[in-house]
């Protein structure tokens, strides 16, 4: 089965209700492929939420940025995955995957290895620690996406290049067949994230085993239509 391109803007800590509404009406009216051929989703800050959604053309879909990692209850300034569901939020971006996954959110989760680790050569060691650690929890793989994000790309300006990304992307998908299944190895969405722009995408999207991204900075400015637009 076709892996669908999936393309997440993650907004982190950032906006006002009038930016918000802003970059809104901007996705709104681009005209990009239809969702039969690329998933997009946004990840509002929390406060935003009820509105992105209210305002949000239906084709594109909301995501949490975070959410407690047990049923709620008397615990000040939490959001429990529950909440989610009832605000018909269907995702969640996050390491704290079991128990969304358990309230039947899906999630796109991360994994990365950081500067020091890629220098001294584990990398894969890390990243397949971190996806068993994922993995030991999902019971319905479709609800999930793997976000590659290594740490040193996060915000720096400094993105992986093609062939870095596609190399820990193909041993990923390896480490799903050998440990998961075949079937789930090769329909699991492995995303890029780490300082995805407007200029990087095509050649980044272009490999075969970068199924889409998971965008921050450039999530924020009409560049993300562009990077929507890759999955063509
Ligand atoms: C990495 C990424 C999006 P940015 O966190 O998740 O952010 O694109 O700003 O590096």
């Amino acid at each position: 089965m076709a892996r669908k391109f999936f393309v997440g803007g993650n907004w982190k800590c950032n906006g006002t209700a009038e930016e918000v509404k802003k970059i809104v009406n901007t996705l709104n009216e681009a005209q990009v492929p239809s969702q039969d051929v690329v998933e997009v989703v946004v990840s509002p800050p929390y406060v935003f939420l009820p509105l992105v959604k209210s305002i949000l053309r239906p084709d594109f879909h909301v995501a949490a940025q975070n959410c407690w990692v047990k049923k709620g209850g008397a615990f000040t300034g939490e959001v429990s995955a529950e909440m989610l569901v009832n605000l018909d939020i269907p995702w969640f971006v996050g390491d704290k995957v079991a128990y969304a996954l358990a309230q039947g959110l899906k999630v796109i989760a991360c994994v990365g290895e950081t500067l020091e680790q890629r220098e001294a050569g584990s990398t894969m060691d890390v990243v397949a620690a971190q996806t068993k650690a994922i993995a030991d929890r999902v019971s319905n793989w479709s609800n999930v996406v793997i976000a590659y994000e290594p740490v040193w790309a996060i915000g720096t300006g400094k993105v992986a290049s093609p062939a870095q990304a596609q190399e820990v992307h193909d041993e990923l998908r390896k480490w799903l067949a050998k440990n998961v299944s075949a079937d789930v190895a090769a329909t699991t969405r492995i995303i890029y994230g780490g300082s995805v722009n407007g200029g990087n995408c095509k050649e980044l999207g272009g490999q075969a085993d970068v199924d889409g991204f998971l965008v921050g900075g450039a999530s924020l400015k009409p560049e993300f239509i562009d990077i929507i637009k890759a999955a063509e």
